[in-house]
């Protein structure tokens, strides 16, 4: 990537000139302006320092870092505090218990709940006497297995209440999914429910708890939320119903202050390869980032906004920014515990008319698949209301950006394209809606406080114009802190590539275009390198997703006898656009050469119906790969939908 030709290429790939400027209302009135960049960079401690006394603390810290023995890094030493008290009590003592904390919606039509932060923190004391009653204590695991319905966040407010370390699995995963992260972790307790809905259907999750307590007999007790009212299998010896023990227990409960340094949860992601990897986070530092960072991007109003943040709880955008940044900050939510399109196509919309939402943070690969279903739907919903959109997960494409600001956003809404990590456990690099004029596709800058930059492999800061790696050049409060049980591992993975100048290297690409603002180009394993040519697979991708034919676009790198690799790209078209007809492939290969030049024409151009991908939203370009090398397609577990694969493969051998 630090080569002259490559530099050449990333400079000459798609440029965007089109800008959007900060509503002139809403710069007027944000909760943080330009002054923040050169504040933090002042006095950066003092800064972060400013930021954690948006918190309580139960004893005030002594040392905002200690960086004695990097790179494992301790924040806010000596400080105590109590997360779940953050996230609910302390609202509740400012006299806003009567203060909607979510607005939850079942995916069945009519089926809803609203819940004050008073009622919230009954059902948290009463969770967290619950699981002391099971023999949960301070440093026990405590592993989440549950759809988006209340009790699962407060099944995890009361494990942080207790100082249990969660670690929360998607609901969707498997049995040995869940089973290798109990055993990873060494969870005594599960918490689950009998099951969720998922398109208009009861599915089940007990069973796959029953499964992984087959593989696996670390697991105590199992608690389990009766959601369905599904027939579940049950042993006496180890299921509790939630009922019997939550709801009879007292909503007396006194939150203990614990170590700034606490481990708060176990979140695992799944590495390209091997076996996952438990992100360890702790109490002050991320709690401090989780609030600062959701105030800050988002210009969080907690008296009048209305915000949804569609992520599933089983990853790290629903801790962060469902969990712990926004109840911090004592905000009303939206809380949807279905799919986009149940029970039709406009479900989300209706949502954000029903309730006046007006700061809405979702996924590019959401915001492609309403693309393909055109303006109509939306149309339809009045989102007078939102002021504020956001983007996490991959980089968005600059045609997915505008038609999220235009459709979705009316054209008033800036639109915040965050980047950050798991390991980050908050935002990094984005924009700020009151003071950035954003660049469709582009995440900008680091946010104040955080020092990001695009280096070569000897760690030197590229010139603007060029690319390479993306690191972070400072430690942050938010930061990881080990990987579980992995020391080794967490300094393999992230901080020996630039060793000497203790960068932390995130994994990804990026490149710095002629004002310095980072463009994200994926994970380094998504570059590919066509006759010595290094090219991203996002920016073959956008330049797809922008003939008005395509809805979404994955590109991959086969390995070729002549160039090494060559393009290979799946299309989804739009839905006018029918089967595309003939000319298509054509048509659009002649496109990349265009937009893009000659060296990124794709070898092929497949159309699918669906895209591998994973339930966070990100596409599994590993197996689109192994067809496009003819491999058997390989692990598919983790997929949101394992029958995508034999979609696309059917569709390859029928030679469509
Ligand atoms: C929050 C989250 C992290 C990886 C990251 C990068 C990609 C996330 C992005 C983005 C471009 C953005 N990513 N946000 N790429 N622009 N705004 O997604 O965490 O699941 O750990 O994934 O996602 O590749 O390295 P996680």
């Amino acid at each position: 990537m630090t080569d002259s030709s490559s530099s050449e290429t990333l400079a000459n790939l798609s440029t965007e000139e089109r800008r959007f400027e900060p509503p002139a209302d809403l710069a007027a009135e944000a909760n943080v302006t330009a002054d923040a960049y050169d504040d933090a960079a002042k006095d950066r401690l003092a800064f972060w320092a400013e930021q954690a006394d948006r918190l309580s603390w139960t004893q005030k810290w002594d040392t905002v870092l200690d960086d004695s023995n990097p790179p494992f890094f301790k924040w806010f030493t000596g400080g105590r505090l109590n997360a779940s008290y953050n996230c609910v009590d302390r609202h509740v003592e400012a006299g806003r218990g009567d203060k909607v904390a979510f607005h939850w919606v079942g995916e069945p039509v009519e089926d809803k709940r609203d819940i004050t932060y008073a009622e919230l923190k009954d059902e948290v004391c009463r969770a967290a006497n619950a699981l002391t009653d099971l023999g949960v204590q301070a440093g026990d695991r405590v592993a989440i297995y549950m759809p988006m319905i209340p009790e699962a966040i407060v099944a995890m407010l009361a494990c942080a209440r207790i100082g249990a370390p969660h670690t929360v699995v998607f609901g969707g995963f498997s049995a040995d999914a869940l089973a290798s992260r109990i055993d990873d972790c060494q969870a005594k307790v599960v918490i689950t429910s009998d099951g969720g809905y998922r398109r208009g259907a009861p599915s089940a999750l007990k069973p796959a708890v029953d499964e992984a307590r087959t593989k696996t007999d670390l697991v105590e007790k199992v608690l389990v939320v009766r959601r369905t009212g599904q027939d579940v299998e049950w042993d006496d010896d180890t299921d509790v119903w939630w009922h019997d023990v939550v709801d009879t227990a007292s909503t007396e409960h006194t939150p203990e202050g614990f170590d700034a340094e606490h481990p708060l949860y176990v979140m695992y992601t799944s590495g390209s390869t091997g076996k996952p990897k438990g992100i360890l986070h702790t109490t002050g530092g991320y709690l401090t980032g989780a609030s600062y960072t959701h105030h800050a991007v988002f210009d969080l109003k907690p008296e009048t906004d209305v915000y949804w943040c569609t992520a599933d709880i089983g990853w790290v955008t629903g801790h962060s920014y469902i969990v712990y940044g926004p109840l911090a900050n004592g905000v009303t939510q939206v809380l949807y515990e279905g799919t986009p399109d149940s029970p039709e196509r406009g479900r989300w919309w209706q949502i954000i008319e029903q309730y006046g939402v007006t700061i809405f943070y979702t996924a590019p690969t959401a915001i492609r698949s309403f693309m393909k279903q055109g303006s109509e739907v939306p149309d339809r919903s009045d989102m007078s209301s939102l002021r504020i959109l956001g983007s996490v997960g991959e980089p968005i494409n600059p045609e997915a950006y505008v038609w999220y600001r235009h459709v979705i956003g009316g054209d008033r809404t800036p639109v915040v394209d965050t980047w950050w990590q798991t390991e980050t456990g908050a935002i990094m690099i984005s924009p700020l809606p009151g003071v950035t004029a954003g660049k469709p596709g582009s995440a900008m800058k680091a946010i104040p406080g955080i020092d990001a930059d695009v280096v070569d492999d000897k760690g030197a800061s590229v010139p603007n114009g060029s690319g390479g790696y993306l690191v972070v050049t400072s430690p942050w409060p938010s930061m990881l802190r080990t990987l579980w049980g992995d020391d080794d591992r967490y300094v393999d993975t992230y901080w020996k590539m630039f060793k000497d100048l203790g960068y932390y290297f995130a994994g990804d690409g990026a490149k710095k275009d002629a004002d310095g603002d980072i463009w994200v180009l994926g994970r380094v394993d998504d570059v590919m390198n066509v006759s010595g040519h290094r090219l991203s697979t996002t920016e073959i991708e956008s330049a797809l997703v922008s003939h008005p034919k395509v809805a979404e676009a994955a590109v991959v790198g086969a390995k070729d006898e002549d160039t090494g690799q060559a393009v290979c790209a799946f299309v989804i078209l739009r839905e006018e656009a029918g089967d595309g007809g003939e000319d298509i492939v054509q048509e659009l290969r002649q496109h990349v050469r265009k937009e893009i030049g000659p060296i990124a024409t794709p070898r092929q151009v497949m159309i699918v119906p669906e895209l591998p991908k994973t339930r966070s939203g990100k596409i599994m370009r590993r197996l689109l790969r192994d067809v496009a090398e003819h491999r058997e397609v390989g692990d598919v577990t983790t997929l949101a939908d394992g029958s995508v694969m034999d979609l696309i493969s059917k569709g390859m051998s029928s030679g469509k």
